[in-house]
């Protein structure tokens, strides 16, 4: 079994992200990507139910696997994410995350105890797609209107 993270030594600032993601698709978490784990989540992000898709997502953010995400994972997500993007800028880099990390937290850790469980993110996703949804049915009835008085 090979395992690119240790094989290599240090994992690079850049490759952060990879990191997580290839974390998230290593199904049963033996530091390699099989090609049934490869089969598992792309079926789950592509034919997934939403609940699916987003205990994936979860997960990918959950680093240490302990069933919640804590303001730290969501720092370590974001923080890579910026440097994905190849942010420059430092201090302005630290604090744009330090901003969406607490407008992420204030919405998804509904009970206020400094940690989002499962449960939490599910709900707190599921209110924003709804929102998203409604937005865009009454944009599409809007535009139906449109057309019907042409
Ligand atoms: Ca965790
Ligand atoms: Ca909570």
């Amino acid at each position: 079994m090979s395992n690119v993270t240790s094989k290599e030594g240090v994992i690079r600032d850049s490759n952060l992200y990879a990191h997580y993601v290839f974390k998230a698709f290593d199904v049963n978490c033996n530091g390699a990507i099989s090609f049934r784990d490869l089969l598992v989540t792309l079926s789950t992000l592509l034919r997934g139910s939403i609940y699916e898709k987003l205990r994936w997502t979860f997960k990918l953010y959950d680093i240490n696997g302990d069933g919640c995400i804590s303001r730290s994972e969501l720092t370590q997500i974001v923080q890579a994410v910026h440097e994905l993007m190849g942010r420059k800028n430092q201090t302005d880099a630290a604090r744009k995350a330090k901003e969406q990390i607490d407008f992420v937290f204030r919405k998804l850790d509904l009970n206020d105890d400094g940690v989002v469980t499962l449960e939490e993110f599910i709900e707190s996703c599921l209110k924003v797609s709804t929102q998203l949804e409604k937005s865009i049915e009454s944009c599409l009835k809007v535009s139906t209107q449109n057309l019907r008085n042409l």
